[in-house]
């Protein structure tokens, strides 16, 4: 039993890591063994979570680029290259939200969403997969949403997003599990994050979530970190593909 959940000798790069889902997880990875590559776009905030995750004894490095920039990306992978630094896990979790009923969207706002939240998953997976492919070995853990499955209204081009994510991550099992790849997918709930702040100020809102959730009650985003760490560790190596809810229930009832 030893060693499953055991990810030193690692390299996990979390994408949009400098706060909320994605710091919390990428403190679990390093907590679990990995040495962590933060990613966002705004570097003062980069470094204080860095700073954050170094006084805490880990191995950690900032990278900021922005996921959206497909030359800042195959820049990133190039100069890992070049230091002969192999990202062995890789979680795609950078996404924004846009709230706003489709006949008031934008096409540019909806293209932004979509360009964030899921064309860069497909960038990021595909420059890590380059890597790993010839490594036989990697983890990929794409960030999806109770909205991979559910359409929630005035949120439809995240909603279209993470329902991609959920066939992205098939698709990258499809190609990639043969070369000792696995491609997994988390989908958080209602979770107590800096998106959601308008939500959970908002008392109709907050008690919608509560009754409509078996646990009454948000999610917290270290509780995402035990479904990452299986993920990334060699607990979930015959697990390719899948999408688990990490929700309170919340997908699951009526
Ligand atoms: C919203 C929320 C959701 C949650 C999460 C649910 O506006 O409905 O932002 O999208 O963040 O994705 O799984």
């Amino acid at each position: 039993m030893t060693g499953l959940f055991d990810l030193s000798g690692k390299t996990a790069l979390v994408t949009g890591s400098s706060r909320g889902l994605g710091f919390a997880i990428a403190q679990g990875l390093a907590e679990a063994g990995a040495s962590v590559i933060l990613n966002g776009v705004n570097a003062d905030r980069l470094a204080a979570a860095a700073e954050d995750l170094a006084a805490k004894g880990h191995s950690v490095r900032a990278m900021a680029f922005d996921v959206c920039d497909e030359a800042a990306v195959v820049a990133t992978f190039e100069a890992l290259d070049a230091e002969g630094v192999a990202v062995d896990i890789l979680v795609n979790n950078a996404g924004i939200q846009y709230r706003k009923p489709m006949v008031e969207l934008d096409t540019a706002d909806w293209s932004r969403v979509i360009e964030t939240n899921l064309t860069s998953a497909f960038v990021v997976g595909r420059e890590a997969a380059k890597r790993m492919i010839p490594r036989k070995a990697g983890k990929i853990i794409n960030i999806g949403s109770l909205t991979s499955d559910l359409a929630r209204a005035t949120v439809i081009p995240y909603t279209v997003a993470k329902g991609g994510i959920k066939n992205l991550t098939k698709g990258m099992a499809a190609e990639w599990g043969e070369h000792g790849i696995n491609a997994n997918a988390i989908g958080p709930g209602y979770m107590l994050t800096d998106m959601n702040e308008a939500l959970i100020a908002n008392p109709t809102f907050d008690a919608w979530v509560k009754g409509r959730t078996p646990q009454r009650r948000w999610g917290k985003p270290e509780e995402l970190v035990g479904t990452a760490v299986f993920l990334a560790a060699p607990a979930s190596d015959y697990v390719n593909g899948q999408l688990i809810f990490v929700d309170g229930g919340m997908i699951s009832v009526l």
